[in-house]
């Protein structure tokens, strides 16, 4: 569980006096939106720090991830979502419960429309279906960084008109133009209530965990075609050492022989490139020096083996 701080808080904080829980807010906030609209981006940007992986590829996040932030006396509990489209495989459909279930538990909905595309059928698919379950949202038009105004209010108007909208922000998840505007507004429409998670936790997800996800970015940037959506990682075993260290082995599971020969590379240059940006990555999240052995295994049922799907935080039977 990433803290901001090593140990803000005291050992035994002083039970919060009814006055001060009463003015406290706190709930939920779910983004959705379809693979790539830049919900794990924007994420990022909201919570000040990097939880979410995020790629140029589709589907790159496959369960939910909260991101906490506080503005003010409000606690924003941030739920990244897998993307939202129409499923064909297992996973994917598993993946778009995780989204729709997300979206289902939360206070408020976060729409994000990739302004450069807005126009997408998987888009219209989620609009609809948030108007069937009379589930209000708020439209968040991203990316506006990559389109002129004059064309961005026309999109912004259209989307309004066609979906069940409070308000809408004009955002850039990658630049963060926008999103402090975003982040008041919704810290102000937050119920009222205790914070859920100490003021100094940014998120639930487990370091083990978020570890993998770490390197799952990097097989998703340095591979290429179906591979990266062939494989899975887990985090072994995790070793903390005497030195302030940390030694963490983590398994690539990919389905074919021949995908475990691509992700190692010629002479194994492709594992080892992984690695090190991995490791990289993962000695700036955790603050301390990192030893990181990668494993590439052969498992063809993954994608259809209960116990990954629990792994990930999925549900199997969906
Ligand atoms: N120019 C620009 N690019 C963005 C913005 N937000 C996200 N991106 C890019 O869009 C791509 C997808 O971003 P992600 O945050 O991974 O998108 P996502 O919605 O989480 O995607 P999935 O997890 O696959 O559903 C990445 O290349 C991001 O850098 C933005 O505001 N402007
Ligand atoms: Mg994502």
């Amino acid at each position: 569980m990433p803290k901001k701080t090593k140990q803000t808080l005291p050992d035994n904080p002083p039970p919060a006096t009814e006055a001060s829980e009463a003015a406290t807010l706190c709930g939920y906030v779910a983004l959705i939106g379809v693979p790539n609209a830049g919900k794990s981006t924007l994420l990022n940007q909201l919570v000040g720090h990097k939880l979410a992986i995020v790629t140029p590829k589709v589907q790159t996040t496959r369960s939910r991830l909260l991101g906490i932030a506080i503005v003010g006396m409000a606690q924003l509990i941030f739920v990244d979502t897998p993307g939202m489209f129409e499923p064909r495989r297992r996973l994917d459909r598993a993946m778009v419960a995780a989204a729709w279930a997300g979206a289902a538990d939360a206070d408020r909905v976060v729409l994000l429309v990739d302004a450069a595309h807005p126009g997408e059928p998987d888009t219209r698919a989620v609009i609809e279906r948030l108007a069937a379950g009379g589930r209000r949202a708020i439209l968040a038009l991203n990316k506006i960084d990559l389109v002129r105004r004059d064309k961005l209010l026309a999109i912004a108007d259209t989307l309004y008109r066609a979906g069940p909208f409070d308000e809408v922000f004009m955002i850039s998840g990658l630049s963060g133009d926008g999103v402090e505007d975003l982040k008041r507004h919704l810290a102000s429409v937050m119920p009222p209530g205790p914070w859920l998670f100490p003021e100094d936790q940014l998120s639930d997800a487990p370091e083990r965990w978020l570890a993998a996800e770490v390197t799952r970015e990097q097989v998703f940037l340095q591979l290429h075609d179906e591979l990266p959506y062939m494989a899975a990682v887990e985090t072994e075993s995790w070793e903390e050492r005497r030195d302030g260290s940390v030694r963490i082995d983590q398994v690539i599971y990919v389905r074919r022989p021949g995908q475990r020969a691509i992700a190692l590379g010629d002479k194994g240059a492709r594992i080892k490139s992984i690695g090190a940006r991995a490791r990289a990555e993962l000695e700036r999240m955790l603050d301390r020096r990192v030893h990181l052995f990668l494993f590439v295994k052969v498992r063809d049922n993954w994608i259809e083996d209960p116990e990954r799907y629990a792994a990930l935080g999925l549900d199997y039977n969906v």
